[in-house]
């Protein structure tokens, strides 16, 4: 999976390496696209002089979108638009103790003026935030919006009509 990409468009960054097996998949379908991306263990708690680094950055780097990924006491993503304009999408990641009810709850409540586009919880999330995080970098590459478009029709083409037993 790629990280010696030049130019990332999209910031992949989650708040542990635990995180990585769920937001791999925002990765992967990056990679399926050819969207340029980073990947980057930035945590609100562990590392909070990085998370603000990435922030203070992300824009003058040419960053279009973040993708950001936290468990439990899923400050990142929230603290992470707090410091840049750059669009912040959050994936909850799921928890042990609580499902990840507790992420969820921790990244969709942005106070007024600093909004998270927040994802379902889990894998579904973190694949959805890398799609929406290309949609988002489509909207300046047309040659990018007609993979994503094939990506959907080819989605499409995958669902049978009609059920079959196991
Ligand atoms: C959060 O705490 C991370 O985003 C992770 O989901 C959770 C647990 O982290 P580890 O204890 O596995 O490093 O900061």
């Amino acid at each position: 999976m790629a990280d010696a990409q030049t130019d990332p468009k999209v910031g992949i960054v989650m708040g542990s390496q635990s995180d990585w097996p769920t937001m791999k998949e925002a990765a992967a379908v990056l990679d399926e696209l050819g969207v340029p991306y980073e990947a980057r263990i930035v945590s609100a708690h562990r590392t909070p002089d990085r998370l603000w680094d990435y922030g203070r950055t992300a824009a003058g780097r040419g960053l279009q979108v973040i993708v950001a990924g936290a468990g439990g006491a899923a400050h990142l993503p929230g603290m992470l638009a707090s410091k840049t304009r750059v669009p912040v999408i959050g994936v909850p990641v799921q928890t042990r103790a609580l499902g990840g009810v507790d992420s969820l709850y921790s990244i969709v409540q942005m106070p007024r003026g600093f909004p998270v586009a927040t994802m379902a919880i889990g894998g579904a999330g973190a694949l959805n935030g890398g799609l929406m995080a290309a949609q988002i970098v489509a909207l300046g590459d047309p040659g990018l919006g007609a993979r994503i478009d094939a990506w959907r029709a080819a989605l499409s083409a995958s669902i049978p009509e009609a059920p079959v037993d196991d």
